[in-house]
């Protein structure tokens, strides 16, 4: 039996259809064929066909153009703010507009080119829930581990990662630094500090040139590997800023020159996660002592005694 809807509307101008192709696009229309010089047809994720005895209540100047009632459509969005957005954008007139604080929708009419009338409609989605760790290095220790080798780089690195922790609140005092000769040594060296228990996330900075022998080859992999395991096995975050690069020049641009300063990512990326650390560590248990007792971190207290 029935297949599909199909609303036709129409524009008298071209330039008014080409104004109702763009709005209907830019709030999320799919055009199902591509579109002709006249003609359209697009596709929204849902179609419904509604029959309504209007409230006398409606807005005058709606009701009054909805006598002919063929001009009128509705459609509901996800987000009715960035509709209206792009709505300001383009000029459009906005005929009613109005909010329920009792719902959060939100609910206005446009006049769209063509003599159209569209009531967009919709309650802004709520964010997806998450824990998130905040940039906020207030209070927190930091270890930076930085390879001597390249130095001209990692010096760079080691700067931008400072900027990045005193701009986040975090004081001299509660910084320190190592030095060690190159980055095949950052995994130990990050693993010693870790297991001090005196910081809440370790910040790892080297820089691999990709040179004539295979030495780059063999340790990459290691670094990045070591750092991490460093990190699982100790707990405490560990971020990683080395960098791996073909060319002295591809260094050149992430220490500061084209691609920003991969120090200063890395130190953000360590702040985020000492206070996400903290924010997961604050939130009450869904599994009962028993089962946390038997996870991750008991079975590497078992494995040390062995
Ligand atoms: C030996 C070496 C070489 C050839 N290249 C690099 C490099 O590009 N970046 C880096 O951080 N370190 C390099 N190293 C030094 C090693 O990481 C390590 O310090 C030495 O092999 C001593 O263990």
């Amino acid at each position: 039996m029935l297949k599909s809807l199909h609303i036709g509307r129409y524009a008298t101008k071209a330039e008014d259809f080409r104004r109702l192709v763009e709005f209907f696009e830019a709030i999320g229309f799919e055009p199902l064929e591509a579109t002709e010089r006249r003609s359209a047809i697009l596709t929204a994720p849902l179609g419904m066909l509604s029959l309504n005895a209007l409230s006398p209540q409606y807005p005058e100047e709606v009701l009054a153009r909805l006598k002919d009632v063929a001009q009128l459509m509705v459609l509901e969005v996800t987000n009715p703010d960035t509709v209206f957005a792009i709505a300001e954008k383009m000029k459009l007139k906005v005929l009613a507009d109005s909010a329920s604080p009792a719902t959060g929708e939100r609910s206005f009419s446009l006049e769209l080119p063509g003599q159209i009338i569209v009531t967009v409609h919709g309650k802004p989605e709520e964010p997806a829930p998450g824990i998130d760790g905040d940039l906020n290095a207030k209070g927190k220790r930091f270890a930076l581990v930085v390879a001597r080798f390249n130095a001209f780089i990692t010096e760079r690195l080691l700067q931008g990662a400072l900027d990045a922790l005193r701009r986040t609140g975090a004081h001299n005092r509660d910084i320190t630094v190592m030095r060690v000769p190159g980055s095949f040594e950052l995994p130990s060296a990050a693993r010693t500090l870790a297991e001090t228990g005196k910081y809440d996330a370790i910040i790892c900075i080297g820089c691999l040139l990709r040179g004539e022998t295979a030495h780059y080859d063999v340790i990459v992999n290691e670094v990045a590997r070591g750092i991490g395991q460093s990190a699982q096995e100790t707990g405490i975050p560990h971020s990683l800023g080395v960098l791996t690069c073909n060319t002295l020049e591809q260094a050149i641009d992430r220490a500061g020159l084209k691609m920003g300063n991969k120090g200063f990512e890395a130190a953000l990326a360590a702040v985020e996660m000492a206070n996400l650390k903290r924010a997961v560590s604050s939130r009450p248990s869904a599994v009962n002592k028993k089962t946390v007792a038997a996870g991750p971190a008991s079975r590497i207290r078992k494995s040390k005694k062995r």
